[in-house]
């Protein structure tokens, strides 16, 4: 390097997150040409529209169908992967989210609850095989549900609103559903049965505990993204990340460096007490944060809505300067973002958000 840039150090690292309908060369391109470094990939198709991917549907009746039982991600599947995304230039960071079909009934804590668990493990496995650091994963029964998409962005960009009066927040999941998503079609008039706090919690501590000793093994770390709208309860379900007090109840459930967090700031900004900058201070410290969610937001449950990256109610060069001061060497990637006037929204929204962030990277010297 040359000039002004010889001495400094680039820790933070510039990522994208790639939807599965998204993994193509041309978008590898498009993530290197937008200065990102690293990509954190989803391997389930639930966003719908293609190469233009759009949020700003309505998701409330489903994000789509998964017939993925047992054929879960090969060593040789993911291998392949990683090595496309390095011809590109770029570093596979991490896997987002797990396939409904892999793990429906350690969700719903059904019949196939313990030999999903040995499938999962496999996965984790070939994902530390493949050399892939971070598993991002979400633990939820009812999902990302409830937003209504509306063109309340700045210049009537479409985004996602959410507006807990819009919603009957006790509409019931189907049978053949979790995670918002279809796993199994054959109809049924049945629903999913009320779900507790004190239950949600027992699933969850079963999941951790058995798949934390795996993933330590195989050097990877299982990164948890709260609750989307994070409500207390919803679809008759209780939610468990929620508020900041019970997203870091996680850590005590396995002590493990592989136990961690993705950080979606975003969603932490919209909790009833989300401090987002103590919690990034406090987690970066002890090295808890798997990769970061870097979205901005305005207003908190029950009404809140996303927004460009430059004019929510987070500070987010002030977030920077914490994940600066703290020598954070992890990934941020943008989250979702508002879509833009012209043919390609989703790309276009994704290029302003690692625009803002690449010139703030440069100007913090980061
Ligand atoms: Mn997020």
């Amino acid at each position: 390097m040359k000039g002004i840039f010889k001495h400094q150090i680039f820790l933070m690292k510039l990522g994208l997150g790639l939807y599965k309908s998204l993994l193509t060369e041309r978008n590898f391109k498009f993530a290197r040409q937008a200065g990102a470094t690293h990509l954190v990939v989803q391997l389930v198709d639930y966003i719908k529209g293609g190469d233009n991917p759009s949020l700003m549907r309505n998701y409330n009746d489903g994000w789509g169908i998964t017939e993925n039982e047992g054929k879960l991600w090969s060593y040789d599947y993911l291998s392949s992967l990683k090595k496309q995304i390095e011809s590109h230039g770029l570093t596979l960071e991490a896997i987002e989210n797990f396939d409904p079909s892999h793990w429906y009934d350690i969700l719903l804590d059904g019949p196939k609850k313990e030999r999903q668990m040995e499938d999962l493990k496999t996965i984790i496995r070939n994902v530390g095989k493949a050399g892939i650091p971070i598993m991002g994963y979400y633990f939820s029964l009812a999902g990302v549900w409830g937003w209504s998409p509306s063109e309340s962005g700045r210049g009537g960009a479409k985004s996602v609103e959410f507006v807990l009066d819009n919603i009957d927040p006790d509409t019931p999941i189907p049978e053949g559903m979790v995670w918002n998503m279809v796993y199994n079609t054959d109809k049924s008039a049945n629903t999913v049965s009320e779900v507790s706090r004190e239950e949600i919690w027992q699933r969850y501590a079963y999941f951790l505990k058995e798949i934390i000793p795996v993933a330590e093994e195989c050097g990877v770390m299982m990164a948890a993204h709260p609750d989307d709208p994070p409500v207390p309860r919803l679809r008759g379900t209780a939610r468990l990340f929620y508020l900041t007090s019970e997203y870091e109840k996680l850590l005590g459930v396995v002590d493990s460096p592989s136990n961690g967090f993705e950080l979606c700031m975003g969603t932490v900004q919209e909790m009833a007490d989300g401090d987002i900058y103590t919690l990034l201070d406090k987690y970066l410290r002890l090295n808890k944060i798997g990769y970061i969610h870097f979205r901005n937001v305005k207003g908190k449950v029950p009404h809140y809505r996303e927004v460009f990256v430059d004019e929510g109610d987070i500070d987010m060069i002030k977030a920077l300067g914490i994940l600066k001061k703290n020598s954070y060497n992890g990934v941020l990637i943008p989250d979702h973002t508002p879509e833009m006037s012209c043919d390609a929204a989703w790309h276009a929204g994704m290029a302003y958000a690692l625009g803002y962030m690449k010139g703030a990277m440069q100007a913090l010297q980061i």
